[in-house]
This record gives C-alpha cells, sequence and structure tokens, in this order.
C-alpha cells in the first residue's frame, strides 16, 4: 500500500471509530467556552461520556480574545480554585478580589483537563438542531461549520445524549432554537440586559438549570436564557457556572438511578 493510501486509510479507520462512540452520550455539551469545558471536565471526571462540540477549529470561546484584545483575563474568588486544580498561573490585584490570568493559559489547561478527564473535544462541528421527544430534549443535530458556511444544502446527523448543556455564550443558541421552533414549549428566550458585573456574577449560578427536561444552561447562555446583565473581561461567574452545571446533572442522574 502507498503511503498516501496508508494515511487516508488510518484516518477513514481513526474517524470511524471516535465517531461511533459519540453516537449516544451521557451529556453533549454544546460550545467549548470556559462554561462548558469546565462543564465537561467536572462531568467527565465522574466516568460519564462526554463530548464538547464547537463550531470554530479551536477552543476557549470568549476567553480567548481577553478583554477588547488585551492579553489578560479578570476571575475573581471563590472562582480562583477552579482554576488552582488544574494549575493556572493567577495574579492578584492588590486590595481585591480579584486575579488576571493569561487567556491562552486557562483555555489550553482547561482544554487538556477535560480531555484527560476522558471528555472529548469536538471542533469545527456546529449543532444546528435539537431533539425533541415527548416533552424532552434527547439529542442535538449536527453539521460541518464550513457545511453551513459554504451555504451548501447538505442534511445534518443526529447523536443522542441524556442531557444537552447549552454553552454557547451570548447566543443561548440551542435554547433559542428551542424556543423559536417548538412555541408549544413555552420557552422564551428574553436575551442578557446591558452590562452590570457585579449583578451579573452574582445571578449566574442561580440562572445554571434545568431550563426544560434534558437541556441545561450554563455560562452566559444562562444569563441570556434568563435575562440577567452581561459582566464584560471577568470569567469567575463561567467557571462556577459549569461547575455548577455539572453538580446539578450529576445530582439528576444520580436520582433517576433509584
Ligand atoms: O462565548 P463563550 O466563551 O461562552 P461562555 O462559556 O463564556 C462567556 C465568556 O467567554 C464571555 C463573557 C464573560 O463575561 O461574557 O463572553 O458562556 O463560548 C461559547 C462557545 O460556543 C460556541 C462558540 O463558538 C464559542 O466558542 N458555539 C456557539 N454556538 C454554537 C457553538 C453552536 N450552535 N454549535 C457549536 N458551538
Amino acid at each position: 500500500m502507498e503511503l498516501e493510501e496508508q494515511i487516508t486509510k488510518a484516518i477513514f479507520d481513526a474517524s470511524y471509530e471516535y465517531w461511533n462512540e459519540l453516537l449516544s452520550l451521557d451529556v453533549a455539551v454544546v460550545g467549548g467556552g470556559p462554561s462548558g469545558l469546565t462543564t465537561a471536565k467536572y462531568l467527565a471526571k465522574e466516568g460519564l461520556k462526554i463530548a464538547v462540540f464547537e463550531r470554530n477549529l479551536s477552543f476557549g470561546g470568549g476567553v480567548l480574545g481577553g478583554g477588547m484584545g488585551y492579553t489578560g483575563i479578570v476571575i475573581e474568588k471563590p472562582a480562583d480554585r477552579i482554576l488552582n486544580e488544574i494549575g493556572v498561573k493567577l495574579v492578584p490585584v492588590e486590595g481585591t478580589n480579584l486575579y488576571t490570568a493569561n487567556p491562552v493559559e486557562v483555555s489550553a489547561k482547561l482544554g487538556v483537563s477535560a480531555i484527560d478527564a476522558g471528555a472529548k473535544i469536538v471542533t469545527g462541528i456546529i449543532v444546528e438542531d435539537i431533539i425533541l421527544r415527548e416533552k424532552r430534549i434527547a439529542g442535538i443535530v449536527i453539521n460541518s461549520y464550513a457545511i453551513g458556511k459554504a451555504n451548501f444544502h447538505i442534511d445534518p446527523l443526529s447523536l443522542t445524549a441524556r442531557y444537552v448543556v447549552d454553552a454557547t455564550g451570548h447566543e443561548a443558541f440551542v435554547t433559542n432554537i428551542l424556543a423559536r421552533k417548538n412555541p408549544e414549549t413555552g420557552i422564551t428566550v428574553p436575551g442578557e440586559k446591558s452590562m452590570w458585573a457585579e449583578k451579573g456574577e452574582k445571578s449566574l449560578l442561580d440562572n445554571t438549570k434545568e431550563i426544560y427536561p434534558g437541556l441545561f444552561v450554563t455560562g452566559m447562555a444562562a444569563s441570556a436564557a434568563c435575562g440577567s446583565c452581561r459582566m464584560g473581561a471577568i470569567f469567575g461567574g463561567m467557571y462556577l457556572s459549569g461547575k455548577k452545571c455539572a453538580e446539578e446533572i450529576l445530582k439528576r442522574l444520580d436520582k433517576n438511578k433509584n
């Protein structure tokens, strides 16, 4: 066999195995930003079958841009514990509860920690719809982001999941799809309010919840789904929200076991 053929065959075989494992997930996390990656890390640690679907070829979401492109993000206590766990260097801001961190370091270490815990991060894939069954979300409908960008009419594929997490940031993409396509669900998405960092960070944990049977919201998607405020380049709430989302799903899975 020529080397070219071996390369192609190796990719086909690896890909087949990889995608087969994604067919039926415990949790499908939509969005590879700070909240989605944190949710995935804490769920995968418990041995669950988790995959994060990210439309871009890279993960990290809004963290990578820092604040207006400046190389820094701000984290507040107690989110420092989550980043300490994964070895991120945090620099205290004197006289405050704040730390600064490097966006690339945070995103890389968080992604690696989710992968090491057993999660898969699938890039270049957009979640364009959900599977809805008997008043419950039962999975996701996916397509290649590149296909969508090219405006080709190519049908998507679907994967089942016991729970879906909307971690798509400001767009609350999944929750918006649910609301728009299925008005009988009674779900509406008010969208986020203008900047109020303290209020936005504080309300985020309350808004991190199962918004519809089988669908959890975390991070800015939770703020948009619940009409809370944006908070700009402070990210502690995103990690805390991701962790809480994982804890809530674990509780739900535990309850369903009994
Ligand atoms: O936007 P993003 O970082 O969301 P987050 O985890 O964190 C928000 C902060 O970054 C920041 C902020 C903090 O104060 O306001 O914005 O809530 O990450 C969301 C990710 O989801 C991807 C998108 O490319 C981004 O990387 N995404 C969005 N829609 C889809 C998607 C979709 N339909 N399918 C796949 N990925």
